[in-house]
């Protein structure tokens, strides 16, 4: 029996044992932390259904290894050369690519499609962005799930918070949602707010952890003052919630031991580092941070603490907003831009002036579709590496389970490259993959990061964990101009046809792997039927989609899982100001019934 991890890019990072002879019979491994007796369906069932790309392609034509090699080698001698790493793989080993780059003198990314502008606002107020370890979950008693979609992203994480008190905020009535006490069915794009008024009225009915605030966020009462330049009532209504909603969740919030888990969707914005940064301030004020059952999970760094031996300085441009056709060659590697990046018209039209695009994956999507050069990739049981995680603290080996029959691993690319290029060659697999892992420490028997704390920020935060928690002290929105702050009259918005895009995961996908739906989730109120063709459409672009009704999607947004293929095209290529954060949240469709015949 072999070790390994899942290597998808997922909260959990389960821990998999595979039986050589038979590896399309996952298990789960019983000693894992994260284990709660099977894998997801993905692992057991999507993984083995989806046809891999078995042969390297040049034009088209089928090639041999070697040749796509020689080939992929003589388009790195072109003057500028870009690498753009998805998440398709998260085991460490994916980055010894940058090695490459660095001895080409080409040019990687900067920011993230994912988490970067929340994580931006989660460093400000805390220094260092720690998981939350899934330990202190299971010991709270009240668990506020702040738009995350647990039972489709972090199914393993489910026993941890059976039996506790739930609440939910989340634009769609999910399954989490409807088992909560609680559910503010929030409009999107305003937590923010929420996170405002609920620290203001803590604050105002003396709710606040003083002994907690003396010694760790002694700013609080400017922070008070911040809060209070917002208007409740105009808020309340924007928001779409209940003085009294506000009332019920801060009666158990500030009585009870609590965590937020805080989810990527409400980060996805112009000001998503706001977002994170004012839930987190108010956490401190309600002194959940290094206490017992208590604190904030957000997605945190799963490098916490390690020295990366693939760290290099070679020139960046933004992920979100990469501007492909300034590069001669473009490796893509375990990603798909021209469907997972926001505007994928422009990534689309920018791909194709790329003279030499070189897919390197394991299954055709849109990118590859465009690639001159396709090179297939060996998969998570194929090779040696190491799973870290963003959603807990522990730190998995992965071992090759079977030999490949076709496909190269990253790392063998990059040595076949360096070689062909006559560059300085890299070091072993060996030296590197110990690199990673003599760095981690154990506890009970399990790997964990280096500089792994049971009660993260007990003793305090900043870069050495000496310093105090940083409040929140400005927000600035250009879509909202100070409307709701004080003495300013708030904007009244009546529901305009402009509905809110919503693109959450799916159970079926893994962001564009796997089984991809083409259907638009709406409210009955909206006046749709079942089954109708329908178009959204935008100033960005336009796509048909079948309707489904759903009475768990607010009436103001539609729906529409983020693997569904074309949906970027509606989804606009903004920067958020924080963290070079991509801005799914920020788009806005119309909705047109299409007639045929
Ligand atoms: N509208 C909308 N778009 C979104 C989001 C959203 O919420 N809404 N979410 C964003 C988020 S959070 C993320 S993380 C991104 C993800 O976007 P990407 O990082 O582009 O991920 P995928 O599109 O799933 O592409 C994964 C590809 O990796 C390849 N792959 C898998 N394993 C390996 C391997 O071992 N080696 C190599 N070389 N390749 C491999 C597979 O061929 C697969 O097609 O999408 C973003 N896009
Ligand atoms: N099965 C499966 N699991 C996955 C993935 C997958 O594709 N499939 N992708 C993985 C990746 S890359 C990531 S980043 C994680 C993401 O993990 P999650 O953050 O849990 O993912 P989402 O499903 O995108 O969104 C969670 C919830 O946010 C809500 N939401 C949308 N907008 C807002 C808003 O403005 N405010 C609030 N409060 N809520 C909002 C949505 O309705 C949704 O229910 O999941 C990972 N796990
Ligand atoms: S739950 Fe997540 S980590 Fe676990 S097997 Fe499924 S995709 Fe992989
Ligand atoms: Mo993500």
């Amino acid at each position: 029996m072999i070790q390994t991890a899942c290597p998808l890019d997922c909260w959990d990072a389960c821990g998999i044992t595979v039986d050589p002879s038979r590896p399309t019979s996952l298990v789960s491994t019983p000693t894992h932390p994260m284990d709660n007796g099977a894998l997801c369906a993905l692992l057991n069932k999507h993984i083995h259904e989806t046809p891999r790309i078995t042969t390297p392609r040049i034009d088209a034509r089928e090639v041999s290894m070697a040749e796509a090699l020689d080939a992929v080698a003589d388009a790195l001698r072109a003057d500028t050369s870009l690498l753009w790493r998805g998440s398709g793989h998260l085991g460490v080993m994916q980055s010894v690519t940058d090695l490459l780059m660095e001895r080409l003198g080409g040019t990687l990314t900067s920011g993230s499609l994912c988490d970067s502008a929340g994580a931006a606002g989660v460093t400000a107020g805390r220094g260092l962005n720690r998981p939350l370890p899934p330990e202190q979950i299971a010991r709270s008693e009240v668990v506020v799930v702040w738009g995350r979609n647990l039972t489709v992203t972090q199914k393993h994480l489910i026993p941890h918070i059976e039996g506790k008190r739930l609440i939910v905020i989340d634009p769609v009535r999910t399954p989490i949602a409807k088992r909560a006490e609680i559910h503010l069915q929030i409009k999107p794009r305003t937590d923010f707010y929420l996170a405002i008024l609920l620290a203001r009225f803590s604050i105002m009915e003396d709710g606040e952890d003083h002994a907690w605030l003396e010694k760790f966020g002694s700013e609080w009462e400017e922070f008070y003052e911040f809060t209070r330049e917002f208007r409740i009532k105009a808020l309340l209504q924007h928001m779409g919630l209940s003085l009294d909603q506000m009332g019920d969740m801060l009666r158990l919030i500030q009585t009870h031991k609590t965590v937020f888990l805080v989810g990527i969707p409400l980060q996805h914005y112009t000001q998503g580092h706001a977002i994170t940064w004012a839930i987190d301030s108010l956490a401190a004020v309600l002194g959940l941070f290094g206490r017992e059952g208590c604190g904030v999970s957000y997605m945190g760094n799963s490098r916490q603490g390690l020295a990366n031996p693939f760290e290099v300085s070679v020139p960046r441009v933004p992920i979100v907003t990469t501007p492909f056709e300034r590069f001669e060659t473009v490796i893509v590697q375990g990603g798909n831009p021209a469907g997972s990046m926001p505007d994928s018209q422009r990534v689309e039209a920018a791909l194709k002036r790329v003279k030499n695009l070189i897919y390197f994956g394991l299954y055709a999507n849109e990118t590859s579709a465009l690639s001159r050069i396709i090179i297939p990739a060996q998969n998570f049981l194929e090779k040696e590496d190491i799973r870290l995680s963003y959603g807990h603290q522990y730190v998995t080996p992965m071992h090759k389970a079977i030999v490949a029959e076709y496909g190269i691993s990253e790392y063998d690319f990059v040595v076949e490259i360096v070689r062909r290029l006559e560059q300085k060659p890299i070091e072993s697999e060996a030296y590197y993959l110990s690199t990673w892992l003599d760095q981690c420490g154990m506890e009970d028997g399990q790997r964990v990061l280096p500089d792994y704390v049971r009660l993260p920020y007990a003793d305090g935060f900043g870069e050495e964990g000496e310093e105090e928690f940083v409040f929140i002290d400005e927000y600035e929105d250009e879509e909202e101009p100070m409307a709701f702050r004080r003495f300013r009259k708030p904007k009244e918005v009546p529901f305009d046809g402009h509905y809110w895009l919503l693109t959450p995961k799916s159970l079926h996908a893994l962001n564009t792997q796997f089984a991809r739906k083409t259907e638009a989730y709406l409210s009955p109120k909206c006046g749709f039927a079942e089954g109708e063709r329908i178009r959204l459409y935008n100033e960005q672009g336009a796509l048909e989609l079948t309707v489904r009704l759903s009475e768990d999607v607010r009436s103001d947004c539609v729906l529409v899982y983020g693997s569904t293929p074309g949906v970027n095209r509606l989804t606009p290529a903004l920067l958020s100001e924080e963290g070079e954060g991509a801005c799914y949240g920020e788009a806005k469709v119309q909705i047109e019934r299409v007639h045929h015949g």
